[in-house]
């Protein structure tokens, strides 16, 4: 029998990779667009989507998935942003010595905020290109950001004012109960074969992929004994160090019948994926990507 499923491939196409938001892109074209810098800072900067395209850009992969994601899901995709690091305009706008904070805001009126230092991190971008073409609406048209490491709900969409500031400060999540920190945690999925499929008594390539935002894959294990004994599997070389890393196994079943799949994985700090289950909220899931397949 020939199944007919969808591979997961490298790079996400920009009409395949998930949309999420509180309401959608911003009713009116948000013209004329600029971002804003202001607040507790030497320099205040507005930038023009020009003055922004001008300014020296990077061009960087990097995987972005949603709080939200079940163990398993399809709510992450990898893309290449192209786009201004941004602490090459947080250095323009000198912050002063005691600002501790990024408050972001966004025209759908979003709002988010991360610690200033996060801003420096070398990943951190203002894109405005997803796979080399200009942002989609649904995907924050003029300007997003991009932290590799944090959660969706960091990487604010329609991006259009930073404010530097010091202290504390609710974003939309974070006033429903949200996790301030959305530090991505280390996860790993089955591509193939899928839930409940039956496979032929021959030797099969169990695959998928493994992500720990900006901390890497060490080695992925595979169970196929119902957790009994882990495996290591072959990894390939990620795109960036932001990227998820895709993992294959082959497997030679020893018999016909049904058997349980399992998935794990290590990150390049030697933190392991947690196995037992958590719900997404607060901070996202946990818990290992289990499926069960039949040889027959
Ligand atoms: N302005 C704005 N930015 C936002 C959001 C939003 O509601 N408004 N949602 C966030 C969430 S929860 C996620 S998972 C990502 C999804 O980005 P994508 O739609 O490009 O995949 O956008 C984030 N940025
Ligand atoms: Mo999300």
């Amino acid at each position: 029998m020939i199944s007919k499923r969808k591979e997961t491939l490298p790079i996400t196409s920009v009409t395949e990779f998930y949309i999420e938001d509180i309401s959608g892109p911003p009713d009116n074209p948000i013209d004329p667009w600029h971002l804003k810098i202001s607040g507790q800072v030497a320099n205040s900067l507005d930038l023009s989507l020009a003055q922004i395209r001008a300014l020296p850009s990077i061009q960087q992969i990097a995987t972005l998935t949603c709080i939200g994601n079940p163990v398993g899901g399809r709510a992450m995709g990898n893309a290449r942003w192209t786009g201004v690091p941004l602490k090459s305009l947080l250095k323009k706008a000198d912050p002063e010595f005691l600002a501790n904070r990024l408050i972001l805001r966004a025209g759908d009126g979003y709002y988010e905020s991360i610690p200033l230092k996060k801003g420096y991190h070398p990943g951190a971008l203002l894109a405005y290109q997803m796979n080399d073409q200009p942002l989609t609406r649904d995907h924050g048209y003029p300007l997003r950001l991009i932290l590799p490491g944090l959660y969706g709900i960091k990487q604010v969409k329609w991006l259009n004012e930073i404010e530097i500031s010091r202290g504390s400060f609710k974003g939309y999540w974070q006033e429903r109960g949200w996790t301030q920190k959305a530090q991505v945690k280390i996860c790993s999925r089955i591509d193939t074969p899928q839930n409940a499929e039956t496979l032929p008594f021959r030797t099969q390539v169990i695959k998928g992929i493994a992500f720990s935002g900006d901390r890497g894959i060490q080695y992925v294990q595979v169970s196929t004994d119902g957790e009994k004994s882990w495996a290591l599997a072959r990894l390939e070389k990620p795109l960036s160090p932001y990227s998820w890393v895709f993992w294959s196994f082959k497997w030679k079943p020893y018999r016909r019948g049904p058997f349980n799949l399992a998935v794990k994985a290590t990150d390049l700090y030697s933190g392991r994926q947690e196995d037992g289950l958590r719900d997404a909220f607060p901070s996202g899931v946990a818990g290992i990507h289990r499926i069960q397949v039949y040889i027959a």
